[in-house]
């Protein structure tokens, strides 16, 4: 059974008299996606869930088959000019620093976060990485592994699936994600630099662990970093808000590419215009050009 998609093909190398299917897109054999009732899903589903248990996050390599990686790098590469540059000084819990505490306190500590971001609004429809993020049996796989029964597609017009691009000097600072989980798809890696490194449960629901933090970010070596490779093509899913976790800053002129799949597990979220202006520079989506 192959599932057709609703968007012409227009990337290198695609055929020329259909519209690319997900085949094209995923690489089926190793991600039997469309048969979900099969022993291979299940048991990819199960080793999933296993391993997001175990250590908070699973990757799952060859996700994307090489050619349709390569057509995404080049389609985002092509966007570079609508990319929007974020560049704040925040603390790991993306709050305002709290001037009331010691300098040390991590509720006061600033870290550096630059990237630029294309918004959703500004992905046309026969994007690669688009049709991806729209196909259902992506969601349900999504939906599977992360054992939630219903999730959907991000609602608002510019956060439901960004293109995020990190040149040299550019990285993401240490945060805490304020989301249960992120899905994200590794495009092109950067010549050096750009690692997504972790460190799994800083922090706890019932405790913060401020002095854990706070030494941490003196010192890195008073914690295991774990590195999630994150190979053109590799789908991830991280449990961001207790494992403390970053982009490390980008070297040499090739751009650090990846995708942020927006799922959400109820059906109208949508962004406030303070943060759509945050992260976008406006807040109504413009129509496609
Ligand atoms: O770009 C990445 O690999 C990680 C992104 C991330 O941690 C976030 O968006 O919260
Ligand atoms: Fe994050």
């Amino acid at each position: 059974m192959t599932m057709r998609m609703d968007a012409p093909a227009s990337y290198p190398g695609a055929p020329t008299s259909s519209v690319p299917a997900l085949n094209d897109i995923v690489d089926l054999h190793c991600y039997p996606l469309l048969e979900r009732s099969g022993a291979a899903y299940r048991d990819l589903v199960a080793q999933g869930r296993a391993l997001l248990e175990e250590t908070g996050a699973v990757t799952f390599p060859g996700f994307v088959r090489p050619d349709a990686v390569a057509a995404m790098a080049e389609q985002a590469l092509a966007l570079r000019p609508r990319m929007f540059r974020f560049r704040e000084m925040h603390t790991v819990y993306f709050r305002p620093a709290q001037d009331t505490e010691a300098p040390s306190h991590p509720l006061r500590r600033l870290l550096e976060t630059e990237k630029d971001t294309v918004a959703y609004a500004d992905i046309p429809e026969s994007n690669l990485t688009r049709l991806l993020y729209r196909s259902d049996a992506v969601l349900a796989f999504v939906s599977d592994v992360l054992d939630q029964e219903q999730l959907y597609r991000h609602a608002d017009p510019l956060a439901a699936l960004n293109l995020q691009g990190f040149s040299a000097g550019q990285q993401l600072g240490w945060h805490f994600d304020r989301s249960d989980f992120s899905v994200t798809l590794a495009i092109q890696t950067p010549e050096g630099g750009g690692d997504f490194e972790y460190v799994r449960m800083l922090r706890r629901a019932d405790d913060e662990c401020y002095d854990a933090v706070g030494r941490f970010l003196d010192d890195p070596a008073t914690q295991k970093i774990q590195i999630l490779p994150q190979v053109a093509g590799t789908l991830t899913m991280f449990r961001g808000r207790d494992s403390l976790h970053r982009v490390a800053p980008v070297t040499g002129p090739r751009l650090r590419i990846n995708a942020v799949l927006a799922y959400v597990d109820q059906p109208n979220a949508q962004f406030s215009d303070y943060a759509q202006k945050l992260f976008y520079g406006r807040t109504a989506a413009a129509p496609v050009a």
